[in-house]
């Protein structure tokens, strides 16, 4: 072969969990990689879906409203249905739970090679898809728990966020971006439309430690907690050191700004939401897994995301997220 020719070089999500499977895991059964398969396919059909989205008829309503008592937008149904029917061609996952569903998916709960529990907020932000803002999908693994008799499907799907065993996100944005976490660090793919195929463009992502950069609906001031109002107020001091105020209103775009620059995303307790509005099964959990893989961190306010017992399927929970420091000096002012 000619020597000067050089192959197009690129690794891509599949590739790249192999491996550091390889490396890092050689028990590994490539069953993960199999299921990673199964989103990474429905998210590129979202994200054809969004940005085509005002030349096809998928956008608006469907004029009905969901268990969490939002609109439900065309294109919600759109990625639920999507992730739901290419996961479920995976023989390995055995339950799904999706932020769009009233209750799980229970796809094998007795077949133990399914043993994989996936929960997703199919496309969160979709409030924003009408007007072009950014949205994303954000997913969790779990596996299922041993010992739990027929029937009690909620025993395997309610577990603290520290047995997820893989979680990640995909922003549907300026590009399509997949970040995603197995325990072994934070790793960013890009979609390459030409090719159809995420390739890697960071491995080991670390957030930054501090960023004198908060995003919250401030909006909400006057409902919020007085230690939170507290810290609102300092950060535009003189001695704060120049804070700036990012909100975009959607999650997966606002955490995505605060993973790669630092800095803190705050949604707390409100009157209207006074559990918080986000969801801890498949918003609150697998991005508190990511920040925690890259160095951040992520509490309610009382606890760590990740330590929280969950409840209920669409359990809600404040949430601040974001550069270590920044978190600690939140909860210094919302804990005095
Ligand atoms: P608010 C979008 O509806 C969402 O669920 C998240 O993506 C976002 O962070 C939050 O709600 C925005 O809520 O109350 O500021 O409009």
């Amino acid at each position: 072969m000619n020597a000067s020719i050089k192959p197009i070089a690129f690794n891509t999500i599949q590739q790249h969990v192999l491996e550091r499977q390889r490396r890092l895991h050689p028990e590994a059964t490539g069953e993960f990689n199999w299921l990673l398969g199964g989103i990474t396919l429905a998210t590129k059909v979202i994200s054809d879906q969004v940005r085509r989205a005002g030349l096809v008829d998928v956008l608006g309503t469907t004029g009905e409203t969901n268990v969490q008592g939002e609109v439900v937008q065309k294109l919600d149904v759109i990625a639920n249905e999507t992730i739901a029917a290419s996961l479920g061609y995976r023989d390995n996952v055995g339950i799904m739970v999706s932020e769009e569903d009233d209750e799980p998916r229970i796809l094998k709960e007795l077949d133990a090679k399914a043993k994989y529990i996936v929960l997703f907020d199919p496309l969160d932000g979709s409030s924003n898809i009408d007007v072009n803002v950014s949205i994303g999908t954000i997913f969790s693994v779990l596996q299922r728990r041993e010992g739990i008799e027929a029937g009690r499907v909620m025993d395997h799907i309610l577990q603290p966020g520290y047995q997820q065993v893989a979680a990640g996100y995909v922003i549907y944005s300026s590009s399509t971006v997949m970040a995603y976490t197995t325990g072994d660090g934070v790793h960013m793919f890009t979609l390459d439309p030409a090719i159809g195929v995420y390739r890697l463009h960071r491995e080991n992502i670390t957030m930054p430690p501090m960023g004198r950069t908060y995003s919250v609906n401030e909006a909400y001031f006057a409902q919020f907690p007085k230690g939170i109002r507290e810290y609102l107020k300092w950060t535009k001091t003189e001695e704060a050191g120049g804070y700036g105020q990012r909100y975009i209103g959607s999650l997966v775009a606002d955490f995505h700004r605060t993973l790669l620059k630092g800095g803190v995303f705050l949604y707390p307790p409100t009157r209207k939401a006074p559990k918080g509005k986000l969801r801890l099964l498949y918003e609150a959990n697998p991005l508190a897994f990511i920040a925690e893989q890259a160095g951040g961190a992520a509490t309610d306010g009382t606890q760590r995301i990740l330590d929280k017992i969950p409840a209920a399927l669409h359990e809600r929970t404040p949430l601040v997220i974001g550069s270590k420091a920044e978190v600690d000096r939140v909860l210094s002012f919302w804990q005095s």
